[in-house]
């Protein structure tokens, strides 16, 4: 049974980055209500009423896996463990983005589905790209006559798709015997343990714990096998995913992971409850910090257009008359408006100037990267402000 437990207020779709502020564009803006629930049998952990994914995964999806050093790094890193640990022939992609993962194989290797057709026209030149949404009939079309995939790997692309029982059934048939899903996803204890809210909106159908994902492929033919924590997304968690008669046993390293969450008690109603108490007190505290500041007539910005950020703006109402533009390095978000509080999108080398006191890290996962690059902003006497674990003007 769903138990909604956080109510994060009316918010528009975070991929939403409007062409313009006038009149006509902005009542034309979707919005929706964004309530998390818990269920009380699987324990999972989801956004209460998913958005139509066709409303979401459009020709004009901004998000560019590869615009951070840090991600790039890592898909690198992966593809070569996991090239190394299983030697495939075949790799599949669900949700291939810009081909920053795929572009570490072999053109021959590689199947990439992405169903936003502006990312799909990035790779299908060099990688055989499906521009369709991963389910059973896009699966018999790929995999029918032709041998089935040694790896499917799919980052932060599982967690976003409504129907769980059919993508996993999907992926089921498309492995060969031995076959691995490989998927990373936000980790839901890394949530609770930072009060990291924004990782809900509405792409983020799930929030997995190891403990919800093995529930959730009972009802399919694959079982869980392996899990690793990783660092990518402020604490994510990578799942190794095999069909039930595979070759694989449980390993040590996920009833490691299974028995901290249960001591974490990421399978009760109750630590959801208290966590979203912890939710509206951030809130607070965070506005508070922007008042403060606006008050002594600091300027404040926001550092990455996320659409993780676009949760904050909308549930804490900061806005337009707090944050006087963001910066992001992605072209396409680049002299847009952020959805819902419609605060003006910049390039970091304009908006990175010596007015700037504040600036809010909207791409916090990426604070290491930020922080090494932004030296001369911090010289100059710059600080950056975070809600993560809670909110707060970083020092250092
Ligand atoms: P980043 C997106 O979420 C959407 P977002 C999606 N639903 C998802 O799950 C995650 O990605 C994986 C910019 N930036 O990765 C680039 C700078 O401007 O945290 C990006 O626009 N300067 C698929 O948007 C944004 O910040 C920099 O120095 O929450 C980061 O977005 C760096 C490092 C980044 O994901």
């Amino acid at each position: 049974m769903k138990k909604i437990f956080l109510n994060l207020g009316r918010q528009p779709l975070a991929n939403s980055f409007l062409p313009s502020n006038s009149k006509r564009t902005l009542s034309r803006e979707f919005f929706y209500n964004l309530n998390i629930s818990f269920d009380t049998s699987s324990y999972l952990v989801s956004v209460t009423k998913p958005v139509n994914p066709k409303l979401q995964y459009t020709d004009k999806y901004a998000h560019r896996a590869s615009e951070s050093q840090t991600a790039r790094n890592a898909f690198a890193k992966t593809a070569k463990k996991l090239n190394k640990k299983f030697s495939p022939n075949i790799i599949m992609e669900i949700g291939s983005n810009d081909g920053v993962f795929i572009k570490n194989f072999s053109r021959n290797k590689v199947i990439a589905v992405e169903p936003c057709k502006n990312l799909a026209n990035l790779t299908k030149h060099k990688y055989k790209t499906f521009p369709n949404f991963w389910n059973k009939k896009l699966a018999y079309k790929i995999f029918l006559k032709s041998k089935k995939a040694d790896i499917i790997f799919s980052a932060n692309t599982i967690s976003h798709i409504p129907n769980l029982k059919e993508t996993f059934d999907a992926i089921e048939y498309s492995l060969s015997r031995n076959g691995v899903l490989v998927i990373e996803d936000p980790s839901l204890h890394s949530v609770i343990k930072n009060t990291s809210y924004d990782q809900f909106y509405d792409e983020h159908v799930y929030v997995f714990s190891a403990i919800s994902i093995s529930n959730v492929l009972r009802s399919s033919a694959l079982r869980l096998f392996d899990a690793e924590k990783i660092e990518t997304h402020g604490g994510s968690m990578r799942y190794y995913i095999c069909r039930d008669t595979a070759k694989y046993k449980q390993t040590k390293k996920l009833n490691l992971i299974l028995k901290n969450e249960k001591k974490a008690k990421l399978n009760k109603l109750s630590t959801f409850i208290n966590f979203a108490k912890k939710v509206k007190n951030s809130k607070k505290e965070l506005n508070k910090i922007f008042k403060v500041l606006k008050n002594k007539k600091k300027t404040i910005i926001s550092y990455g257009a996320t659409y993780k950020s676009s949760t904050i703006f909308n549930y804490c109402k900061i806005g337009k008359k707090l944050i006087d533009y963001v910066t992001d390095t992605t072209l396409n978000k680049q002299g847009k408006f952020t959805p819902g509080q419609h605060i003006p999108i910049i390039s970091p080398e304009i908006g990175m100037n010596n007015k700037v006191d504040f600036a809010f890290l909207g791409a916090w996962n990426f604070k290491k990267e930020i922080l090494k690059k932004e030296k001369k902003f911090i010289r100059n006497g710059g600080k950056f402000i975070t809600h993560v674990p809670f909110p707060k003007i970083i020092s250092k």
